[in-house]
């Protein structure tokens, strides 16, 4: 294989991706598979877990699928063993599994603002502290931790995710920092606005056929004029996993269509 086509090769490498049962992590995990990394993935419902199977397999892919809730610490280590003996210990880990709840904080219970930060913030730090070991022994690895827009920027009624993400940029740095002379390189990558399940109340058209006012606010901010897909994120998932990225440690790199680079489009 030539070079340049071995620094993106991820043969032989086993990737964990949490919450890949489908969404963004689900496409993330189908180009790690298709630059042939073995797969593993967690949800925590049993019917996402048996849709997703069948649609990785649709696509090739024997990806290894597990229930557990990324918050479960004793859970998340017995599936990270269960990686280890099965398909090897996890050279490639994508902090991916995360919820949003969009509620005025005036009106959000601290329930669930603590319920945001325990899957976008605490769980990327249980499932990192799991798979370390196995890099530290192994002297490489690579972490990636989805972070977002609003680990930069705030907006009304995030702000449970605002600080969860923005948390997560420094959690991101901060194993950058501890692990890099181990040989591990830790980084996020930050999507802008993706058309996911997540993202579809956003987007729903409204009862006179018009387009939602925020998917039209997005559109007029993001100087790419759409809304990004899943797989606008493969891309840059492949490089921050490979060797590519060996001298790449604690950068955010955001896949926002330019959002953040964009004052947005007069009216
Ligand atoms: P999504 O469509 O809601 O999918 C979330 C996935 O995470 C699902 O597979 C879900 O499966 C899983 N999950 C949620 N909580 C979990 C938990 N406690 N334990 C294990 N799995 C869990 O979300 P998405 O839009 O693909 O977003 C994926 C990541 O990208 C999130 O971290 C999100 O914050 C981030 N992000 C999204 C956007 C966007 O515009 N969509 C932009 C920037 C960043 P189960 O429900 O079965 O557990
Ligand atoms: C929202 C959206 C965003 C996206 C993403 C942007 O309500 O503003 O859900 O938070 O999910 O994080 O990068």
């Amino acid at each position: 294989m030539e070079k340049s086509n071995q620094l993106f090769s991820l043969e032989g490498k086993t990737a964990l991706v949490t919450g890949a049962a489908y969404g963004i992590g689900f496409a993330m995990a189908e180009a790690l598979a298709g630059a042939g990394a073995r797969i593993a993935f967690n949800c925590r419902r049993q019917d996402h877990l048996e849709t997703a199977l069948a649609a990785y397999k649709e696509k090739g892919i024997d990806a290894k699928g597990y229930i557990c809730d990324v918050t479960d610490e004793k859970a998340v280590q017995d599936m990270v063993a269960d990686i280890a003996r099965t398909l090897g210990p996890v050279d490639i880990l994508v902090n991916n599994a995360g919820i949003i709840k969009r509620i005025p904080m005036h009106e959000m219970a601290v329930d669930e603002f603590r319920q945001v930060v325990d899957i976008d913030l605490t769980a990327p730090f249980i499932v990192a502290k799991a798979v370390l070991p196995g890099m530290i022994a192994k002297g490489r690895g690579k972490i990636i931790n989805v972070c977002s827009m609003m680990s930069e920027l705030g907006r009304e009624t995030v702000s449970a995710y605002a600080a969860a993400k923005g948390g997560l940029k420094m959690l991101t740095r901060n194993i950058a920092s501890e692990y890099g002379a181990l040989g591990i390189q830790c980084n996020g990558i930050g999507p802008g606005y993706i058309a996911t399940p997540q993202t579809a109340p956003l987007r729903e058209t409204q009862p006179d056929g018009s387009r939602h006012p925020f998917d039209s606010f997005i559109i007029a901010k993001t100087p790419a004029g759409r809304w990004g897909t899943p797989e606008d994120l493969a891309g840059p998932t492949v490089f921050l996993a490979s060797e590519a990225s060996d001298f790449v440690n604690g950068h955010i790199l955001y896949v926002d269509g330019g959002i953040l680079a964009y004052i947005g489009k007069q009216p």
